[in-house]
């Protein structure tokens, strides 16, 4: 955090099944075999086998991009900006001189999406959903978030706050509570660092921003610095190096690509 860029690893994550809103947006703008991505903007790709949600900001404006032949990108309109001065379209040689030629194709607010089912690489769940966070930032990454209850604090207190309050919220409770595989064992925080935290410091909102602040400073440095792989194709190994491993790996599948915020 700070100045300069910050470089993520984006991720590919597959829509396998539209909410009817969605349905309704794409419906005869989007071909019926075309790939389509939400691409949530990452610091921690070796947490991503612990993903239980992606995330969205229900009030923010995503675009779907077309970003090649039959394959399309979720995000927001300032992210697919960066993303086309990035080569990460496959036109990139018609550089867009406005955001008004980026390749959209129908745009939404995150409710929109509320449900869309989903394939996450290396996730351990076949079917992930998308629910919202009012915490999101328009202004930071892609506006997608892939949840990691395991290791995010914010992504814990939110998931636990959608499950209390899923009417209200308009989800099925079940999308909220799905299990939470342990992923990186910690000396001080076990093997479920952010629900440790979150319970250790009575944290009791995903609005708590003080202290769930703190809270991702000790997961982040105490995962980072002491955590060890319990799970994956690096199981065992520190995360200190197995983090630019599974960045690797994931690109290399063709599943995640560098962007730099
Ligand atoms: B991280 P930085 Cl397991 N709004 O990924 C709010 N949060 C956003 C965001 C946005 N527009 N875009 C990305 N993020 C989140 C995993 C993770 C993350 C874990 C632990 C800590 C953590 C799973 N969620 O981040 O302000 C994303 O969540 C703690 C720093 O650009 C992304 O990495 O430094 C991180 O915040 C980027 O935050």
């Amino acid at each position: 955090e700070g100045i300069g860029p910050q470089e993520y690893t984006a991720l590919k994550v597959k829509v396998t099944e539209w909410s009817p809103a969605a349905a309704e947006l794409v419906k005869g703008k989007i071909e019926d075999d075309a790939n389509v991505y939400f691409v949530p903007a990452t610091l921690r790709p070796e947490t991503m086998y612990g993903q239980t949600a992606i995330f969205l900001g229900p009030k923010i404006t995503y675009g779907i991009f077309k970003v090649g032949e039959k394959e399309y990108y979720i995000v927001t309109k300032r992210a697919a900006w960066n993303m086309a001065f990035q080569g990460i379209f496959f036109d990139s040689d018609h550089f867009p001189k406005t955001q008004d030629q980026l390749p959209l194709v129908a745009e939404g607010p995150g409710s929109t999406f509320i449900g869309t089912g989903l394939s996450a690489p290396l996730s351990v769940h076949e079917t992930i959903r998308i629910l919202p966070m009012e915490t999101v930032s328009a202004t930071k990454g892609t506006g997608v978030v892939t949840s990691v209850p395991s290791d995010s604090p914010d992504d814990y207190a939110t998931i636990a706050d959608l499950a209390k309050k899923a009417d209200y919220y308009g989800i099925k409770k079940e999308w909220a509570e799905l299990e939470i595989p342990p992923i990186i064992e910690t000396p001080t925080y076990g093997n479920l660092t952010a629900p440790a935290l979150v319970k250790q410091m009575k944290i009791n909102s995903p609005k708590d921003a003080t202290q769930l602040a703190l809270a991702k400073d000790l997961a982040y440095s105490e995962g980072f610095y002491k955590g060890t792989m319990l799970v994956g194709e690096f199981k065992g190994e520190a995360v200190q190096t197995a983090k630019d491993k599974v960045r690797q790996s994931l690109v290399k599948d063709g599943a995640a690509f560098a962007f730099a915020d």
